[in-house]
């Protein structure tokens, strides 16, 4: 790959290579005579929106904090996941790979082989201490690491579960604040600090059911988000689109997901009553919920915001579009109060890496482990290669002592998930495996971007699942997004992202269409051919 010759010229200096770090220099490895080794701290959201990081977007609220990340770095503004679902994500930024090439194509049945290469392994073979702090899902136990405390699967939002190093014990507190607190533990006093470090912190915030630190409770209360334009998207033309489960309307639960429990037992979801009893049932008597999860104190507080709120919506009874509004601003509120949580959070890192001087010479990347929709075609959830969730935040800022690296600047190259591990490890200054299907993207934070991609492949397996959204797989280059939707289904649609970033009409198979299908049509076959992704037989 293009990036990786550009490596190779420089990997010239490959019998260095096990020298490194410490000869490693500031400028991301491109000259060899700097004297710092450079530390990574990798901040990645589950579930987080571009749509609310305001560096990207700032209709819903400010995120100062993240922000900053992007003020004295770079925001790339074409940043892409290869599977929107997290298990897969995950399995994605350790190996570099794609799904068919980690093997974990999807959360119901993945399980990470945690004996093939990643990257944290061989960033400790190159001399680095690693650490994998807070949402893992990749099932297996993490390997490679120095030190690991994870949340068990999804993790909890209140006293979650951690297992520290083997260890189960429960942890007293709101999830972020706590990874948060167990990462700075880290780099204070855990880490070997004769090394440099790589830290993963992956918060399980924003996940559903979006539940907020007790102490933002109360945020945003008079904020009335705007409706995507295409809130009441009627998926004409679009059969994958209009066949899923996870419409705002149709599917989010008013008692699971915007936590309208009312103890008389009273409120009814009219749009669905199957997800009624269902989401009653998990709200009050299991997960997050149930009796004794949250402390005495935790739960008056909790009870004293929302139970008034679910008076008034007893007392309100809407329906119609008048409840689908509503609907919307509660998911929003809940939301955009978890994201103000994670904020701070990131503040807290940043301004332990700022006071103990490691800015200097450490990377400071803040992502999402794939994007989310905020009410876009009428939706909540992922799993699309529609635009909101094929899409991912990533914000990067540059070690100080790395003074030619872009600062303030837009980033418009192509990336995705799986050049995470190529980078870290050009970065540390170690070969890059052949093997690895990602491109180190550390050119482009010096603003060149010669022999950059000019296309991006994606590919989503879990269906039969909750929210039902069909296999398919696709391609993305600058202008076009083409997919095409198979197992149960055989449709192809075909979006012009200039003319029509909302994706809401399908060109594929339109009169005029046809020399750019064939054109986009050829480039996905290439894609599956050097990725070596056996659907190709499919497409062929
Ligand atoms: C849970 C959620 C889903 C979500 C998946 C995957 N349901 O199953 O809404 O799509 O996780 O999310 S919940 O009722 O259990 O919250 S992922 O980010 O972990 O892939
Ligand atoms: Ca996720």
């Amino acid at each position: 790959m293009a990036n990786k010759a550009i490596f190779a010229s420089f990997a010239g200096t490959a019998v260095l290579s096990s020298l490194i770090p410490l000869l490693n220099s500031c400028s991301g490895g491109k000259q060899k005579s700097g004297k710092k080794p450079l530390n990574i701290v990798y901040i990645m959201c589950d579930d987080h929106s571009y749509q609310t990081v305001s560096a990207y977007d700032n209709r819903f609220l400010d995120t100062p904090n993240i922000d900053r990340i992007a003020s004295e770095g770079v925001r790339f503004t074409n940043s892409f996941v290869a599977n929107s679902l997290s298990g897969p994500s995950r399995a994605c930024l350790l190996t570099g790979k794609h799904s068919h090439k980690n093997g974990f194509t999807n959360n119901e049945h993945g399980v990470f082989d945690g004996s093939q290469q990643t990257v944290q392994q061989l960033l400790r073979d190159a001399g680095y201490t690693t650490a994998m702090i807070g949402k893992w899902h990749l099932v297996s136990e993490p390997t490679g690491f120095d030190y690991w405390n994870i949340l068990t699967g999804q993790g909890d939002y209140y006293n979650p579960v951690f297992i520290d190093n083997g260890q189960n014990c429960v942890k007293l507190g709101y999830a972020t604040n706590i990874t948060t607190d167990i990462a700075l533990e880290w780099l204070e006093n855990g880490r070997d600090k004769s090394k440099p470090f790589c830290l993963f912190l992956h918060h399980k915030a924003p996940h559903r059911t979006w539940m907020p630190d007790l102490c933002d409770l109360d945020l945003y209360n008079d904020i009335t988000y705007p409706l995507p334009d295409n809130f009441y998207d009627d998926y004409s033309g679009r059969k994958a689109a209009a066949n899923q489960e996870m419409s705002i309307i149709k599917d989010m639960n008013v008692v699971y997901d915007l936590k309208m429990a009312d103890r008389e037992n009273e409120i009814h979801t009219p749009e669905n009553p199957m997800l009624e009893s269902y989401g009653r049932g998990m709200y009050l008597q299991t997960g997050e919920f149930r009796p004794g999860r949250m402390t005495e104190e935790q739960q008056a507080v909790w009870d004293a915001h929302y139970l008034p709120i679910i008076e008034k919506f007893k007392k309100d009874s809407l329906s119609g579009d008048a409840l689908y509004q509503w609907k919307y601003q509660r998911y929003m509120h809940d939301y955009c109060r978890v994201i103000h949580s994670i904020d701070r959070n990131v503040g807290r890192v940043y301004d332990y890496l700022k006071e103990n001087g490691l800015l200097e010479n450490t990377i400071v990347i803040y992502t999402s482990d794939q994007g989310f929709f905020m009410g876009e075609h009428g939706y909540f959830d992922k799993r699309f290669m529609y635009e909101e969730s094929f899409r991912t935040p990533l914000l990067v800022r540059m070690p100080d002592c790395c003074r030619t690296a872009l600062r303030g600047k837009d980033i418009d190259g192509m990336v995705q998930n799986i050049d995470h591990a190529p980078s870290f490890l050009e970065l540390a200054g170690a070969d890059i495996p052949e093997d690895i299907q990602g491109e180190s993207y550390l050119n482009l934070l010096y603003g060149n971007n010669r022999g950059w991609r000019k296309s991006l492949y994606y590919h989503y397996y879990e269906y039969p699942a909750e929210h039902c959204v069909r296999r398919h797989y696709g391609v993305r280059t600058e202008r076009y997004s083409l997919m095409h939707f198979y197992n149960d289904i055989d449709e192809w649609e075909l979006f012009d992202l200039r003319n029509d970033p909302e994706e809401m009409n399908n060109i594929y198979g339109k009169p005029g269409t046809e020399k750019i299908i064939r054109k986009l049509r050829k480039e996905l076959a290439r894609l599956q051919t050097i990725y070596e992704d056996p659907i190709i037989a499919e497409n062929e």
